[in-house]
């Protein structure tokens, strides 16, 4: 867990993206959704991806070297409503293109709110991955949130919404370590 990770390139448009031919895990959900904290967890870091206080502060993507072997990308946060419409359509592009044709990328995590059910923004994003043909895999983040009963009911409705495989699907709480390890695994795998 406690691997050396470093924060290699932050980056706002394609040429900037690394070039080491190193595989990447990349993170991608709604502003709010816990990403960072997410992030953080799985490199057993407090701060290495800041949790931001601004939704929507994060524009660039964001690579981590993680032990010098793979990279953990960052990807802007998206339903963010306050933003101009050029300006969200041009991340849009940078993300949908990074998403569709970066070679390196071998997983995408996509974080889902354990609370509520995905909304359509989040399934065009589910459709997205399924589209492009990218082995992806759902978070529900805050799952600390909820009770046995109420997380049972909501996986029901999350697997439903995102159309997605139960064995696709990990809860995760950035209190319960043991859920971060599990999902860490799948994304080794
Ligand atoms: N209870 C609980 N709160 C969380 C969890 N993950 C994130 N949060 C909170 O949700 C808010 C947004 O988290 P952040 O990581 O900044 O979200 P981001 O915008 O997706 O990067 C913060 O107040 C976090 O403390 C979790 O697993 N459990
Ligand atoms: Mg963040």
């Amino acid at each position: 867990m406690h691997r050396q990770a470093e924060l290699a390139v932050m980056a706002a448009s394609e040429e900037a993206y690394p070039k080491d031919g190193r595989p990447e895990a990349a993170f991608v959900g709604r502003s709010n959704v816990g990403k960072s904290t997410l992030l953080n967890a799985l490199l057993g870091r407090k701060k290495l991806a800041y949790t931001s206080a601004k939704p929507g502060k994060t524009r660039t993507i964001n690579f981590y070297l993680v032990g010098e072997e793979y990279y953990f990308v960052d990807l802007p946060g998206y339903g963010y409503a306050q933003i101009d419409k050029k300006t969200r359509a041009a991340w849009e592009r940078q993300m949908n293109g990074y998403l569709k044709n970066r070679e390196t990328l071998a997983v995408v995590i996509q974080l889902v709110d354990s609370r509520h059910i995905p909304t359509e923004l989040d399934v065009k994003m589910t459709q997205l991955l399924q589209k492009a043909g990218r082995p992806f895999l759902v978070a529900a983040t805050k799952r600390d949130k909820l009770s046995n009963n109420q997380w049972q009911q909501m996986k029901g409705r999350i697997l439903k919404k995102l159309d997605i495989a139960e064995e696709q699907l990990y809860p995760v709480s950035a209190m319960d370590k043991n859920s971060i390890f599990a999902l860490r695994d799948a994304i080794i795998e």
